[in-house]
């Protein structure tokens, strides 16, 4: 075998091998066999001198035996060269064996440390991208995104926890408009308001407006008394007021803008928007405030012969409307910004397609601009803050 420099070259040249180690032997055994007979020809030689009657005879006789003892000698170091041979040929095939598998599992290591290595670099890669992405999301989740991860802020002073909301949907959609598709709900806190709740959030028009009235089934009964029209009903999975206490703190800054979308039973939709919007606290009634109306469904809210604009909110039990004779909410089943009593009555009775046409009681999901004495199949009333360049 040969050491090289990319490793061990296991091709025996077993013909030159066995040329070597014959000629040593065979060198051997000629010193060896002259030194025998130099020995025995001195031996003999001072035999002879000792004795001299010993015969010639007899000293021929004796030298052949030591040549036989020789010669058996030899052919008995030539079987065990034989041997030696076979055994080196076994363990070198053994070992040639050993390095092929060696190098074959140095392979197979090598592969899997490099696969290894780069699966390593790859989960540190991808950790580190984990990392930034937490850190981002709870920067902008902690400061928007109430419901999901609010923020604990430290106080200074006393040491107390502040969780952080934001106030409307339009807020939360402004900062993180990437993460929403389509309409969500999210956990909302206006300025002032006592408690956060959950707000139904529509994208609509590049920002996401916070809903506050929904009809589309009629699961929920509207006609309520005027603490639950203060608190609010229902739930934003289905139909529901956010209630007039949250309405107020949604619009007191006086920027925000209403818009209606309405559907008759014949599947057509409508809307109206009201540039301006917002309504009283409860000492004043609840009163609405809007105007600046455009869009295709028809001002049933600031006609100039019966406008809601300036009116106090009315239930059953707290008749605020302009009807001294009679109780509006209580006639026409529902709760609204009474005149005498309606343009429109978006929180009247729900009326199903087989039914909603009333000649003499008008006490359904009304606009009066679009169908006098049809009940509507669903409603969305809606606020954000009013766009740069409205009035
Ligand atoms: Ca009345």
């Amino acid at each position: 075998m040969e050491e090289s420099g990319d490793g061990f070259n296991c091709r025996v040249n077993w013909t030159h091998l066995e040329s070597l180690i014959q000629n040593k032997v065979d060198q051997r055994l000629k010193d060896l066999k002259l030194h025998l007979e130099s020995r025995v020809d001195e031996r003999e030689f001072e035999s002879h001198s000792r004795q001299t009657k010993r015969s010639r005879h007899n000293f021929h006789e004796l030298r052949k035996e030591k040549l036989k003892a020789l010669e058996f000698r030899m052919l008995k170091l030539s079987k065990d060269l034989e041997h030696t041979k076979l055994s080196v040929s076994k363990q070198t095939e053994a070992l040639e064996l050993s390095i092929l598998l060696s190098r074959s599992h140095e392979t197979t290591a090598k592969d899997i440390s490099s696969k290894q290595t780069r699966l390593e670099n790859a989960v540190t890669s991808l950790a580190d991208r984990v990392a930034k992405l937490v850190k981002l999301l709870k920067q902008k989740h902690g400061k928007v995104l109430g419901n999901m991860t609010p923020v604990e802020k430290s106080s200074k002073a006393n040491d107390a926890q502040v969780v952080t909301y934001p106030k409307d949907c339009s807020e939360v959609y402004r900062d993180m408009s990437k993460l929403f598709h389509g309409d969500f709900h999210i956990t909302v806190k206006p300025k002032g308001a006592r408690e956060p709740f959950t707000a139904l959030c529509k994208v609509f028009n590049n920002t996401a407006w916070t809903v506050i009235q929904r009809r589309y089934n009629g699961s929920e009964d509207f006609y309520r008394t005027w603490s639950e029209y203060k608190s609010g009903f229902g739930v934003p999975e289905s139909e529901f007021w956010i209630g007039n206490d949250n309405i107020y703190h949604l619009t007191k800054n006086g920027q925000m803008s209403l818009r209606i979308e309405l559907e008759d039973w014949e599947g057509v939709k409508y809307h109206a928007d009201y540039d301006h919007f917002s309504i009283g606290n409860e000492d004043k009634l609840f009163r609405l405030h809007v105007s600046g109306y455009h869009g295709n469904a028809g001002d049933s809210l600031t006609s100039t012969w019966e406008s809601h604009d300036g009116q106090p909110f009315s239930t059953h039990d707290r008749d605020n409307d302009a009807r001294f004779h009679d109780n509006c909410s209580e006639h026409y089943h529902g709760a609204w910004w009474f005149t005498s009593c309606f343009t429109s009555h978006l929180n009247g009775k729900y009326m199903q397609k087989e039914n909603h046409k009333h000649y003499f009681v008008r006490n359904g999901i009304r606009w009066n601009t679009l169908h006098v004495y049809a009940s509507l199949k669903s409603t969305v009333m809606m606020v954000a803050p009013r766009e740069e360049g409205e009035l």
